[in-house]
């Protein structure tokens, strides 16, 4: 009988060879294994047998059935592999293919430069150990003002024109340093984060002021942190944005959050420092303000001034990108006049 079960196998393997679609290869299995099948059949007739051959057919039937087993999932996944591949050379997509409504009269999409810049600035602070967080534009009072030391009478409020909520007390976020008491509050010092995001300012529009601009903030509180720590940090960020020496000047500056604290300028890039509109003919475009954080900022951000300290700046991004490009109205980044944004096209 064992002879018997082995010739089964062979005849199967032969059978195998010769069938190449799902259905028959599952005829073929229960042809041979199926409750009459052939290996069944020969089983039949163990009932007859001596203990001692029983002991010996027993484990050959098994054997077989398994390599049976074996062979037909074998056969089964080749295929079903096979298929596949046949539809995917079927279905090739060729992704560099032209879009065939593209006209080379259309535009092809860019970044916006704002975006460009912002990304650019985002990749120099994450390189020197920066976290990047985010806040929401409709803000609370207390993050906009209160928690950065401007009580509700203080005339710095008039310094920045509001866009209040009909509560009056949330309003559109005057300015990224809202981000500040989030971000102290959310973490343990020493940490360092920037915050870039759109703010707005019910205000007059002219060639260096819009209603709603891009600022990007940025907070390092740690142990014995000096101005000089500010400034170097300050001169990494335009040495990597415009690849050249540009001149600036650090002047006192005020702001109720920071003191002591700083406007830093750059020397006008649209007109050379001699005089126009963007810098309002100063020659000097104010660019960075900054600072070390007042104790009563750290203070509502839960952190004790005794222990910690550090700096805070808000760059005007819209403004860095004008002075990167020589563009010498803030209306035309914003206006969305395709024209002028297909210069960009490429960033
Ligand atoms: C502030 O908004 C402070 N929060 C900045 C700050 C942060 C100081 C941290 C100290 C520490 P200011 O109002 O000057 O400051 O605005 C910051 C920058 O945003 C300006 O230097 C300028 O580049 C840009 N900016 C301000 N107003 C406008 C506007 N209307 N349109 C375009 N850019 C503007």
């Amino acid at each position: 009988m064992v002879e018997q079960l082995e010739n089964l196998f062979t005849e199967f393997k032969q059978e195998l060879e010769k069938v190449q679609e799902q259905a028959a290869i599952l005829n073929l299995k229960s042809a041979f294994l199926g409750k009459k099948g052939k290996v069944s059949e020969v089983l039949k007739s163990l009932k007859d047998c001596t203990v001692e051959e029983k002991k010996l057919i027993g484990p050959k039937a098994n054997e077989i059935k398994g390599s049976i087993i074996n062979l037909i999932n074998e056969k089964l996944s080749a295929l079903e592999i096979e298929v596949i591949n046949q539809k995917l050379a079927k279905n090739r997509i060729d992704i560099t293919a032209q879009n065939r409504y593209f006209k080379s009269d259309l535009l092809a999409g860019g970044q916006h430069p704002v975006t460009a810049i912002s990304d650019q600035v985002k990749d120099v602070f994450l390189s020197m150990g920066f976290e990047i967080l985010d806040g929401p534009h409709i803000e609370t009072e207390y993050n906009n003002f209160e928690a950065l030391n401007i009580p509700d009478d203080h005339p710095a409020r008039d310094m920045q024109d509001t866009f209040w909520f009909s509560d009056f007390k949330h309003l559109l976020r005057t300015h990224t340093s809202a981000v500040q008491v989030r971000g102290m509050k959310t973490h343990k010092p020493p940490f360092r984060f920037i915050a870039p995001g759109k703010v707005f300012r019910c205000e007059r529009t002219d060639a260096s002021h819009e209603m709603v601009f891009h600022q990007l903030e940025g907070m390092l509180i740690d142990k014995n942190i000096s101005v000089g720590n500010l400034i170097y940090f300050m001169k990494q960020l335009l040495s990597s944005i415009f690849e050249k020496d540009v001149e600036v000047r650090l002047r006192p500056g005020f702001f109720p959050f920071v003191e002591p604290g700083f406007e830093l300028d750059i020397k006008c890039l649209i007109c050379k420092g001699k005089g126009c509109s963007v810098c309002k003919q100063t020659g000097w475009v104010e660019l960075l303000p900054c600072g070390m954080v007042h104790p009563n900022v750290l203070r509502h951000g839960g952190i004790d001034p005794d222990e910690f300290n550090g700096f805070a700046f808000g760059l005007g991004l819209d403004r860095l990108v004008m002075m990167r490009f020589g563009i010498d109205d803030i209306r035309h980044l914003h206006g969305g006049d395709l024209r002028f944004m297909s210069q960009f096209s490429s960033l």
